[in-house]
């Protein structure tokens, strides 16, 4: 089954992690597809390139998120090159830990401007691309388990991923008329550079896996599926949902 057959899925931070797992899912299933990225050109055209072996166009850009006009140059050179946006993924994120009260200003700003504001300025130009072409579309974001729940070293990064989250039950409001569906997911501690250094005190790594109910850590390909069914027309109902992917961790109290 291709659920996306045909259409042209743009995914921030596309180059490793969710984003990559989310680009190549979309591949797998008829997608034609571009990824920003912010660093490696050798993932991203690691990336393409699996993109292009499943028989699927692919496009890199580089662009730093954080800047309004990434996302307008990230969109229009992929209508230059697909001829339309059909899915947006915006999942481009970061997660410097570090303690509060002597967290620095420039940690607080960056993670605040990539994962929040940049969240915003590719979902508007995706949207406003979609709204030119009058067929509708979907947009998916990557906020977080940690939306709904907080982290000791992660108060510069929390209220991001719980902005993402709000920012799709506004959009979903002020695009609906549009036919572009909005939704969020909600990963739990997905194994991935973000969170590679965290994870590297097993004792850390075993507390986190201890609270999961399906009994390990989740893997990238883990958002993949639920990403490709909130973009699909599997989900022509959706919108303004929030999916939790975290094993069951959020809901494990005792
Ligand atoms: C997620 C969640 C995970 C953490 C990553 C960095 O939102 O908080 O536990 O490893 O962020």
């Amino acid at each position: 089954m291709r659920l996306l057959e045909g259409k042209s899925v743009l995914v921030t931070g596309g180059s490793t992690g969710i984003g990559r797992a989310a680009a190549i899912g979309a591949a797998r299933h008829g997608a034609n597809v571009a990824i920003n990225y912010a660093s490696s050109d050798d993932k991203a055209a690691s990336c393409i390139a699996e993109i292009e072996a499943l028989g699927q166009k692919g496009l890199a850009v580089k662009g730093d998120v954080a800047l309004p006009e990434t996302a307008t140059d990230f969109v229009a050179r992929a209508v230059e090159a697909f001829g339309r946006v059909d899915v947006m993924v915006s999942n481009a994120g970061i997660c410097p830990f570090h303690a509060f009260l002597d967290m620095p200003v420039e940690t607080v700003d960056r993670t605040f401007r990539v994962n929040l504001h940049g969240a915003y300025y590719m979902v508007q130009a995706a949207a406003n691309q979609m709204v030119a072409q009058g067929e509708g579309g979907a947009i998916v974001a990557v906020s977080s388990i940690s939306a709904l729940v907080g982290g000791e070293f992660q108060t510069h990064y929390t209220p991001t991923k719980a902005g993402v989250h709000s920012l799709m039950q506004s959009a979903a409001i002020a695009l609906g008329r549009h036919g572009i569906r909005c939704n969020s997911v909600l990963p739990g501690t997905i194994l991935t550079e973000i969170n590679k250094d965290d994870l590297a005190d097993q004792a850390k790594r075993d507390r986190m896996t201890a609270r999961i109910p399906l009994g390990r850590l989740g893997e990238a390909d883990d958002l993949a599926g639920p990403i490709v069914f909130l973009a699909s027309d599997m989900a022509a109902y959706v919108t303004g949902a929030a999916l939790l992917v975290d094993g069951g961790a959020f809901v494990n109290l005792q």
